[in-house]
């Protein structure tokens, strides 16, 4: 039978009394911490569990972050729903996981919107708690009709305001993908009208400038694929001319997304809000900001851990000048596990060093083992939740439906089909359950699989091939099937599927139920 989740419809307020009641709050629980928070998810981009300081294995400092962990509550088994960036996000706003519809993996620069206008997100329910919503830095969940695809000169919709979202300041795709521009609301920013903005897949004429006729002038030179249309001397994933006037410098993203960010709460500071602050850092190309280059001695790739890191200070010191720190829930994580070279030379595997990016865990970026998939993840809620250590299975596909709880408003049933109420395991009290199990997916619909139910952890790799086992962009031959005792092997190097068949038995058809049930609540 399939593992059923007891819901929780145990809203914050009540939960948060009960610690108070029972003395579990300690000194920080108090009536006050009733009122539903505002939320701010900080989403990082391609870091690893090894990747921050606070999680024992960098050979950086994060102390921002570390001092979310120190003053929150870190989590040991955090995760995304998969290890690359568009099915973690569509999962995270939707509260389903990505697997379910089609056309969910990676997506190009001209994708259309992948979430369909007026679909149930954690944006759309927390705005119908009368929470003022928006959503800043890297978007990569396409925008426009499915026929049409972004109008980049015209009204770019649907996108995150027809889900849910009051506000969006977007970097469109991804960027190492066209177009370099922000997208502020329905439009291009800045865009000149007598400059169109021109994106495609194809070399627009034959004497465009690229990554391979221009390489000699690249100032970042790329390893695979990313040497199409070259902007700011770092070549991309397609094509554009044009739009000159609203192009930005890789290098002010971060400062950009702080700005923005900062502005935006100080102009909804007297309302409920929530800010889905979506980091590029440290996806390539890791072009950091001047003041950051050189600073972590791991090169960009630590570099860009750094830059994370400042943004993430500045936002916690935004909440604690305006006074918001003690109403404030952020949540930090990350979209999918770490990458080393991903398609330009930045040196991140020969200054690697003795840094871990992927911690006790094997894998990462486009694979379902541990380290795909389970990440940093850190609650800070100061006066609320309590210092400390969780080894509750969490997962930002359970967002939705915790935050939808924490502002008291139902789910609909035919919506957020995998997100659960993990509230209290967020808010660390002290009998909480977390998940009971979790489908990691790594890319596509159909692709492979991995399965935990308590230490047990099934990989089911239909393609019998992984990539990136070992941050190596190689793609590994393994078997269809494997399992693994993540109590005594968290790094899954002893599959123990012959020696517990009924196991392996149980979670394979569990597993298939899962998928095939196409909901898990
Ligand atoms: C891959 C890209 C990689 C990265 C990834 C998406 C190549 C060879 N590789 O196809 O560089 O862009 O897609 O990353 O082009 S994600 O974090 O946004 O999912
Ligand atoms: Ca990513």
């Amino acid at each position: 039978a399939l593992h059923r989740h007891v819901r929780s419809n145990q809203g914050v307020v009540s939960l948060v009394c009960c610690l108070v009641v029972l003395g579990l709050g300690g000194p920080l629980a108090s009536a006050q911490s009733a009122d539903p928070p505002n939320v701010i998810v900080i989403m990082a981009d391609d870091l690893g569990y090894g990747d921050v300081s606070c999680y024992g294995h960098a050979a950086l400092e994060t102390p921002h972050i570390d001092r979310l962990a120190a003053e929150g509550l870190r989590f040991t088994s955090g995760y995304c729903s998969a290890s690359t960036c568009t099915p973690t996000r569509y999962s995270f706003l939707t509260g389903t996981y990505a697997f379910r519809e089609d056309g969910t993996g990676i997506a190009p620069p001209n994708s259309p919107a992948l979430i369909p206008a007026g679909t149930t997100t954690i944006a759309s329910l927390m705005k119908s708690a009368g929470y003022h919503t928006a959503v800043i830095g890297k978007w990569h969940l396409g925008l426009g009709t499915k026929d049409a695809g972004p109008d980049w000169n015209g009204k770019l919709s649907p996108g995150p305001l027809e889900i849910g979202f009051d506000h969006c300041f977007l970097l469109p795709t991804t960027n190492d993908r066209v177009p370099q521009v922000y997208v502020q609301d329905h439009h291009v920013l800045n865009l000149d009208p007598a400059d169109p903005l021109w994106v495609g897949q194809k070399k627009p004429s034959p004497d465009h400038p690229t990554g391979i006729s221009h390489r000699d002038t690249l100032k970042m030179d790329w390893s695979h694929g990313h040497n199409s249309t070259i902007h700011n001397g770092i070549s991309r994933i397609g094509f554009y001319t044009g739009g000159h006037a609203a192009r930005f410098r890789d290098e002010d993203l971060s400062d950009r997304w702080v700005s923005e960010s900062k502005q935006w709460i100080k102009d909804h500071q007297s309302e409920p809000f929530f800010l889905f602050f979506a980091s590029h850092d440290l996806h390539v190309p890791r072009a950091v900001h001047e003041r950051f280059q050189g600073t972590s001695g791991l090169g960009p790739r630590g570099d860009a851990i750094v830059e994370l890191d400042w943004c993430v200070g500045e936002l916690i010191s935004t909440l604690k000048d305006l006074q918001l720190d003690q109403k404030t829930m952020v949540v930090f994580c990350s979209d999918n596990g770490p990458v080393l070279d991903d398609g330009y030379k930045d040196d991140a595997i020969e200054k690697l060093g003795d840094h871990d990016p992927n911690g006790p865990f094997t894998g990462g970026k486009y694979n379902v083992y541990e380290g795909g998939t389970r990440t940093p993840l850190i609650t800070w809620w100061p006066g609320t939740i309590r210092p400390g250590v969780s080894d509750k299975i969490v997962c930002t596909v359970d967002l939705a439906a915790s935050c939808a709880a924490m502002a008291g408003v139902a789910l609909p049933d035919d919506a957020c089909l995998d997100s659960f109420d993990v509230s209290d395991a967020l808010l660390g009290a002290d009998d909480a359950q977390g998940r009971q199990s979790l489908v990691q997916q790594d890319n596509g619909k159909g692709d492979n699989y991995g399965y935990r139910v308590g230490d047990w952890k099934l990989v089911r790799a239909d393609s019998k091939k992984a990539n990136n086992i070992h941050l190596r962009l190689v793609r590994d031959p393994i078997p269809q099937f494997q399992l693994f005792n993540l109590a005594d092997d968290p790094g899954e190097t002893n599959n123990v599927i012959d020696q517990h068949p009924d196991v392996a038995q149980r979670m394979k058809a569990e597993l298939a139920e899962l998928i095939a049930a196409g909901r898990s609540r």
